[in-house]
């Protein structure tokens, strides 16, 4: 193996981002982070979902000057330039996560992949939005991403980057079987996804005690399963009054996490990846062309389930 195909990537977990905290002062998180990144020989660091801003979908705001200040309208802008800079003098790529406003006054909770020349290489938008529109009476915090997020337009791209093909994916999406195939099929080899995730589920009590198991399994199972590597960062420890998980992570295609966060604050998680690992259990266990057989799976023998049966009204 030549060491041209072994790179080193960063999970750049933080803390909770407090509503009082100005944009720099969390953007001045973020480069500290950079910075300890360039320091252990990084190459590439991923933030989490939503990362300059608290995870506002947590609670209704209703007036529209406030919503519109947790949107970037432009990228780099006023409030992000300096991470670039930062980025590109260091000869760092990244991925951030941010709350997106277009042009047109679309909106949609995206992640950018960041070259080491700080230019903007890939864009995803969150296509997997959990959560409600309106307001659910008598949880202790809300989760409105259908409210404040359009369904991601651009589908699962890939971008070549470095020796490799990267995906992005954000937060839920990484639940979803679909999400790590998809980009699988596209030729994806290091999946990169930020996450906000509460430790408790008003409406699923029952899975609190497995939130961080829950958290690991959707991730090493969509390594393993798909023969890539996946960096998640979290957004963790207790914001704005909702508790989120930490347990940023880098996982290796063999499902196996080789390295991941220890607390639930700003944290630099790293880890040196060998690309040519997905190759080889792609070529092998998980050789698509040879032996996964799309062709068979939809003629079903009948009774069909359409797993439609349940909603959340019956
Ligand atoms: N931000 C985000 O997508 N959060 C969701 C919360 C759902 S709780 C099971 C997540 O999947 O982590």
């Amino acid at each position: 193996m030549t060491g041209a195909r072994r790179i080193t990537v960063s999970a750049a977990q933080l803390g909770p981002v407090p509503l009082a905290a100005s944009r720099a002062e969390t953007l001045a998180r973020l480069i500290k982070l950079l910075e300890e990144a360039a320091v252990a020989g990084s190459e590439l660091v991923v933030f989490p979902e939503a990362a300059l801003t608290p995870f506002f979908p947590h609670w209704l705001v209703e007036d529209a000057a406030e919503l519109n200040g947790y949107y970037e309208s432009e990228l780099p802008g006023p409030n992000t330039q300096e991470l670039f800079d930062a980025a590109r003098e260091l000869r760092l790529a990244f991925v951030l996560g941010y709350a997106e406003r277009t042009a047109g006054d679309r909106r949609f909770n995206t992640a950018v992949l960041v070259d080491e020349g700080g230019e903007v290489v890939h864009r995803y938008r969150k296509i997997h939005l959990p959560g409600f529109r309106d307001v659910t009476p008598g949880t202790p915090f809300q989760n409105l991403e259908k409210r404040y997020f359009e369904v991601g337009d651009l589908g699962f791209g890939v971008q070549p980057w470095r020796n490799t093909t990267v995906g992005l994916a954000i937060c839920n999406d990484r639940r979803w079987a679909e999400t790590y195939r998809v980009l699988a099929l596209r030729g994806a080899k290091l999946v990169c996804l930020g996450y906000n995730t509460p430790a408790t589920t008003p409406h699923l009590a029952e899975s609190d005690r497995l939130a961080d198991f829950q958290n690991h399994l959707s991730m090493q199972a969509g390594a393993y399963q798909n023969s890539m590597w996946v960096v998640g960062a979290a957004k963790a420890g207790v914001e704005e009054g909702v508790a989120q998980i930490g347990g940023s992570a880098i996982i290796a295609p063999s499902g196996e996490i080789i390295a991941t966060a220890t607390t639930r604050g700003d944290e630099l998680v790293t880890a040196e990846i060998d690309l040519d690992m997905a190759s080889r259990y792609r070529r092998d266990v998980f050789n698509f062309a040879q032996h996964r057989r799309p062709e068979h799976y939809l003629p079903i023998v009948e009774p069909v389930a359409t797993g439609n049966e349940y909603t959340e009204t019956s």
